[in-house]
């Protein structure tokens, strides 16, 4: 009432047209008002595919072979994956600022923890002590320095390189050994995968024939890579599992047999002679064994040089893969296998997943150990 006593005598016929002006600029601006504010609230909410930076490092809390959509990860370098404590434990023991015995015994511990051992530790710091003893190196600084080009210069070899043999006209075979629970079958679903990639058929050839349940885990592995399968029964000998697989990729013309075999411990002398009997038979297949690759869990620790030193002597390992090094802070076992036995680490398991395989670089690694 108040109001409308105040405004009455404005609003004569003239003053019409203007009030209608007002009202329409008003309604014009709050509406913009509107917009914008409903777009920065929508801007601030988290959006479903915002990026999150996880590692996937719990490998006993997923299913070996799930594959579920994934958070993004942060990119798969070993830089990423590995968690070095390395680097901090080399600091620390080089903070002092001169380099006495106390140096030197903190430096061995630390490259013993990292699973160096003690024949590749003392060949890595043989060539520092007489540095140092020569005046050539003074500061911890350089020795630091020093280290990581000795250790870099340990791993070598001279190929790290898949052997596929193009020119053979018979599919060529790769064999994965190790002992149990390494990933072993996980390795190959990745390997499946990645020659996939480059164009080669794949089959794969169930030779773990101790549990029903292994051969489940590869089949699984074979549908979602599209590879073929070759299974045999249960407690079947491996070797004709091998065979046969080797003889169904012949004649369907694949180009590669990926052979899983069951998890053995190196000193079981009868589960040895069995994976040599498997090399035998596999070679003599109408395909070529061009590569046995020997999966190694990087967080076994020295165990694992004795069980490269079995495996080769039963099979010819032509390299290594070295799985689990996400999340891990050793790995040194790398530096004794290629120093003490030659054997080249060729393929690095970064997680679980499918593409959680990369190609071994000695220079990384290194850099990821120290930095
Ligand atoms: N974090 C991590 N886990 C891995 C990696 N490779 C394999 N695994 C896991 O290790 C476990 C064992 O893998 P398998 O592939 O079944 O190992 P295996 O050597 O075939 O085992 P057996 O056949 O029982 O001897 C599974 O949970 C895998 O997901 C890796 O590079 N990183
Ligand atoms: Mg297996």
């Amino acid at each position: 009432m108040f109001a409308l006593e105040i405004f009455a005598p404005l609003l004569s016929l003239e003053t019409i047209p203007t009030v209608l002006l007002a009202l329409t600029l008003l309604v014009v601006v709050f509406g913009l008002g509107v917009v914008l504010i409903a777009r920065r609230k929508s801007g601030s909410i988290p959006s479903t595919n915002s990026v999150s930076i996880s590692l996937p490092n719990s490998p006993t809390t997923s299913s070996p072979i799930s594959h579920e959509p994934q958070a993004e990860t942060t990119e798969l370098t070993l830089a990423n994956r590995m968690r070095s404590s390395f680097s901090n434990a080399i600091t620390s023991a080089l903070t002092r600022s001169l380099i006495d015995q106390q140096t030197w015994d903190d430096l061995e511990e630390v490259l013993l923890r990292a699973d160096l051992g003690v024949a590749t530790m003392t060949k890595v710091l043989a060539p520092l002590r007489e540095l140092v003893k020569a005046k050539k190196i003074v500061q911890p600084r350089d020795l630091q320095i020093a280290l990581r080009d000795a250790m870099s210069s340990q791993l070598a070899v001279s190929s790290r390189e898949l052997n596929f043999d193009l020119s053979l006209n018979a599919p060529n075979i790769w064999l994965i050994v190790g002992v149990n629970g390494v990933g072993k079958t996980t390795t190959i679903g990745k390997l499946a995968a990645q020659q996939g990639k480059l164009g080669r058929s794949v089959l794969m050839a169930a030779g773990d024939t101790f549990r029903a349940a292994a051969a489940d885990q590869l089949e699984t592995w074979a549908e979602r890579t599209g590879a073929q399968i070759v299974r045999g029964n249960e407690g079947g000998d491996p070797s004709s599992v091998v065979f046969d697989g080797v003889a169904r990729a012949t004649a369907k013309n694949i180009d590669l047999v990926l052979a899983d075999t069951a998890g053995r411990l190196q000193n079981n002398t009868n589960l040895m002679e069995e994976l040599t009997k498997i090399r035998r038979v596999a070679d003599k297949a109408s395909g070529k064994v061009t590569e046995v690759l020997l999966v190694i869990d990087a967080t076994t620790g020295q165990n694992g040089l004795s069980q490269a030193r079995q495996f080769a002597q039963a099979t010819q390992v032509t390299g290594v893969v070295l799985t689990k090094l996400d999340g891990s802070a050793k790995g040194g076992i790398v530096f004794a296998i290629e120093t003490e036995l030659q054997i080249p680490v060729k393929l690095v398991g970064l997680g679980e997943s499918i593409d959680d395989l990369v190609a071994f670089n000695p220079r990384e690694f290194v850099d990821a150990l120290f930095d």
